[in-house]
């Protein structure tokens, strides 16, 4: 009974840890463009401005590399000319209408210390089906190799 039970939270761990990495879908591309849905800002209060922040990471990192930085639009294009199996991620950034006055200025909705309020959420990796992943999925990018040297006429 302990066998089974020390098997079946071993094929667990295995399952949990290895399925979302053969599960990926892999783009080979040294070129993308990620889109993703605009925040559903209904919620919150009506002048609020929502943006977004775009991170590449390698596969198996923690942590990512700001792209793009609170960027309006829902779509970023990514272009890689090292090697490797990158990640992206997007948070939403929000700025916050503190006057309620319907929209957001940044003159104008500051704190008591003279600050905006600036809200970033957590990172949507492509990698994994966080907030909204459909298909996790990243993109690899293969460099050329050199020119082969030696050219000569042959003997
Ligand atoms: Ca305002």
């Amino acid at each position: 009974m302990k066998f089974f039970k020390s098997l079946s939270t071993i094929l667990f761990v295995l399952l949990f840890f290895i399925t979302p990495a053969i599960a990926l879908d892999w783009q080979t591309t040294n070129q993308s463009t990620i889109a993703w849905d605009a925040y559903d800002a209904s919620a919150g209060n009506p002048g609020d401005e929502y943006r977004y922040n775009v991170y590449i990471k390698l596969q198996g990192d923690t942590v990512g590399t700001l792209v793009s930085q609170e960027q309006v639009a829902t779509e970023f294009t990514a272009t890689f000319t090292s090697e490797g199996f990158f990640i992206v991620g997007v948070s939403t950034v929000r700025f916050v209408d503190l006057d309620l006055s319907g929209s957001y200025d940044p003159t104008v909705d500051i704190d008591e210390n003279g600050d905006p309020v600036i809200l970033e959420s957590t990172i949507n990796w492509s990698d994994v089906n966080g907030a909204s992943t459909p298909n996790p999925f990243g993109i690899r990018h293969f460099v050329a190799p050199l020119e082969p040297g030696g050219l000569r006429p042959a003997e």
